[in-house]
């Protein structure tokens, strides 16, 4: 009874001691790992969402040229890869090598990476002796002297949903047949320049190597995809741009006000070719790598718009974040246009063409004739969409043909109805060039450069 007593007790004895044993170490490794936590990822993940927010904040912006520069590194690092594996190299090797070159994210206090790329210390003077203006030019009206270049572009890929590349193809048509009658050119890109910035992300490291290799552009108009022109015959007020680099369309008070994340589109804007444009290029970036900085900067950016939804960063949020927080650095050269449609939200416009056509003539760009007709949230190239893809493609015929019609009008057609693809003559075949008519003098647009000279 008693040896049973004492066995039992020493039993409970071990087991006791064991027990303190195990809570030491377990103290020990907990300890560690707050050490370590605390080292790595910083405080103020850990803190309140003010903090949060001021931290992110002074990440994006004391170090503006850290994601283009990163993204430099990664590139020069995948392209040594590339030469390394290219006897395996597969066609979905490209995305791999990205994700395996992806620099790795630094704490604070790690090290900034190295720039691979010399940074162009002033584009400005650079950009005077690669294309000095030509002489006499100073009469010549803004558009003449400073060419244009408009770009847009779509996934490398084909589209997941097959109509989707016949529409990317009409949008495309939409766009060469505006820039031809107004003398600008197009560039139309399809390669991913930067694996991190895929998607909506893609059109910045584009617009910066163009910016750069085009010296003689003096404005670059990205458009995006979804986009079409339907007024061919609106020119651009580009002598009200004079004292801008970044014309895009939106509100004073939607922006710097309310901070709305929808009071300014991305989706089509002008960007003169400058320094300071390089420098907004090289702000925006940062929110754009793609992974866990996307969407940290995405719950940042919805905490601080108003009626922004839960989703990753993308750049039409960011560039409201910017706008509001850096009014002074930036708002001076910004101008949010709204006295015509460089971008027009589809839902409002696209079932207003037939009483447009019954009451204005096109060349007026704004409610009564819209420039641009924006698809937004139509993702006819994607499965999923905001919108149901038959609604989205229905009305993407009506845009492209309210359009088409402005350039057919011009040989002597015009479709059957906005929702078809056939066309009709509107008038007798002549033999004598001199009798076409052309109403809206875009047959011959080199009139109208002139005409804006005085
Ligand atoms: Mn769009």
């Amino acid at each position: 009874m008693w040896a049973a007593e004492r066995v039992v007790g020493e039993r409970r004895m071990r087991q006791i001691q064991r027990f303190a044993r195990n809570a030491k170490l377990t103290v020990v490794c907990l300890l560690l790992t707050v050490v370590v936590l605390r080292g790595t990822v910083g405080a103020g993940r850990f803190g309140t969402p003010q903090q949060d927010l001021i931290e992110l904040r002074q990440h994006f912006v004391s170090h503006p040229h850290r994601a283009l520069a990163e993204h430099h590194d990664a590139r020069s690092r995948s392209s040594a890869a590339a030469a390394t594996t290219a006897s395996s190299t597969t066609t979905s090797s490209a995305g791999r090598q990205g994700r395996r070159a992806r620099p790795r994210r630094r704490g604070r206090s790690g090290t900034r990476p190295t720039r691979s790329a010399p940074r162009s210390p002033d584009w400005d003077e650079q950009r005077r002796r690669l294309a000095p203006p030509p002489p006499g030019d100073a009469a010549l009206p803004q558009r003449r002297q400073a060419p244009g270049l408009l770009v847009t572009g779509s996934s490398p890929k084909p589209c997941e949903n097959p109509v989707g590349d016949h529409y990317l193809l009409k949008s495309i048509k939409n766009k060469i047949d505006y820039c031809r009658v107004h003398g600008i050119e197009i560039f139309y890109n399809m390669a991913l320049l930067d694996a991190e910035m895929a998607g909506f992300w893609a059109k910045l490291p584009l617009i910066r190597a163009l910016l750069l290799a085009h010296p003689e552009v003096e404005f670059l108009w990205w458009m995006d995809s979804d986009a079409m022109f339907t007024d061919m015959a609106f020119e651009l007020p580009w002598e009200r741009y004079g004292p801008y680099n970044l014309i895009l369309h939106g509100w004073d008070e939607m922006v710097y006000d309310d901070k709305n994340w929808i009071g300014l589109n991305t989706g089509s804007f002008l960007l003169r070719n400058c320094q300071w444009s390089l420098d907004m290029l090289d702000t925006w970036a940062p929110m754009g790598p793609k992974g866990p900085v996307r969407i940290e900067a995405g719950k940042v950016l919805t905490k601080f718009l108003k009626d922004r939804p839960v989703f990753e960063a993308d750049d039409q949020s960011a560039m409201v974040y910017i706008l509001a927080t850096q009014r002074e650095k930036w708002g001076d050269k910004v101008y949010l246009e709204n006295g015509y449609y460089l971008h027009g939200y589809w839902g409002i416009l696209v079932d207003r063409y037939e009483e447009m056509l019954e009451n204005y003539k096109p060349g007026l760009g704004d409610h009564r004739w819209p420039l641009v007709t924006h698809f937004v949230g139509c993702k006819p190239c994607g499965k999923f969409g905001d919108y149901p893809v038959e609604r989205c493609l229905k009305q993407m015929d009506r845009a492209f043909n309210f359009g088409d019609n402005q350039i057919l009008q011009m040989y002597g057609f015009t479709h059957k109805s906005l929702a078809s693809r056939r066309v009709k003559r509107i008038r007798n075949e002549t033999s004598n060039p001199l009798e076409m008519k052309d109403e809206l003098g875009l047959l011959h647009p080199s009139f109208k450069a002139v005409k804006t000279t005085t």
